[in-house]
């Protein structure tokens, strides 16, 4: 760890410790997101009962999302989305202490999740999207996951073309610590994600990967590596569900090279992984600079 690294991660009066690599587990609430759509739609107790069995499986937070991202993604209105995934939260807050995180880009979603019981505001958009996020942010203190991306899921696909993506993202994601400071957002509330797969051909992601140790110096990174299309095309594995082991294996190179929190849909598999990586140590967080 490099010195002054953060190791905290303050959500809404707790303190996440980002000593170990953090697993949170993914709790889709959506009847179409790529990799588990369907599954848990319309059914909160259904959802939540997933959730807690991830907190089983050896998840240290959750990540409850009502609408889908993948591209070409219809829009989900703001009733609809609090229909999703406020049940399952509120749910998840009375049977768990476990940290529970928010995948919206709408504040009033935001807001209410954070009334029913989340402490982290996850958002695509890095609280760009929305013009009362940053102030729901600010308000409730709740931790928040900044997120690159270009364009929408409509348009975004279009939108993946970099001269040096490494750079390019390095410093979007700096412009957007800086926004969310200036609004009065604390550093230690913010943790930043590279978006993979959001705006990015295969071979933007694998460099991503590959130099993810330059973004730790902006702060601490999330990656959501899990079962996405550009590891389906590194391992021919078209199924989403059948990417496990290839998930698995990009979760683990981000955390060496510094990643404090990974979002996954194979919790157990996973922590496994990670327990193995943990004995032998030596991450390459606050490395070179970008
Ligand atoms: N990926 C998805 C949704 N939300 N949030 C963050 N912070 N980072 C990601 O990479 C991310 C995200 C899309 O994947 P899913 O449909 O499996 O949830």
């Amino acid at each position: 760890m490099g010195s002054g690294f953060q190791n905290v991660w303050r959500c809404r009066g707790r303190s996440v410790s980002l000593d170990r690599p953090q697993v949170m587990g993914i709790v889709n609430v959506t009847p179409d997101s790529f990799s588990d759509g369907g599954l848990w739609d319309g059914a909160p107790h259904r959802a939540a009962a997933h959730g807690l069995a991830l907190l089983e499986a050896g998840a240290d937070i959750l990540d409850v999302g009502g609408e889908s991202t993948r591209p070409g993604a219809a829009d989900v209105s703001i009733e609809e989305e609090l229909n999703r995934v406020i049940p399952v939260i509120r749910e998840l807050a009375r049977q768990t202490h476990a940290p529970l995180s928010v995948d919206t880009r709408k504040a009033a979603v935001a807001r209410a999740a954070i009334d029913a019981g989340a402490c982290i505001i996850n958002d695509v958009t890095a609280l760009g999207g929305d013009p009362e996020m940053r102030r729901v942010s600010v308000e409730t203190g709740a931790g928040v996951v900044l997120m690159h991306r270009r364009g929408t899921p409509q348009t975004m696909n279009a939108l993946a073309v970099y001269q040096d993506v490494v750079q390019e993202v390095c410093e979007a994601l700096r412009a957007a610590v800086d926004a969310a400071r200036a609004a009065g957002v604390v550093r230690e509330a913010i943790l930043i994600d590279p978006g993979f797969g959001f705006a990015k051909e295969t071979e933007h992601n694998v460099a991503l990967l590959r130099d993810l140790a330059r973004l730790t110096a902006l702060g601490p990174v999330l990656v959501g590596v899990s079962r996405k299309r550009f590891i389906g095309a590194l391992t021919g594995r078209t199924v989403p569900a059948e990417r496990m082991a290839g998930s698995v294996a990009a979760a683990m190179i981000a955390v060496q090279r510094g990643a404090s929190v990974v979002r996954v849909h194979d919790v157990r598999e996973t922590v496994d992984a990670l327990r193995v990586l943990g004995a032998v140590g030596a991450s390459e967080r606050g490395g070179a600079r970008c």
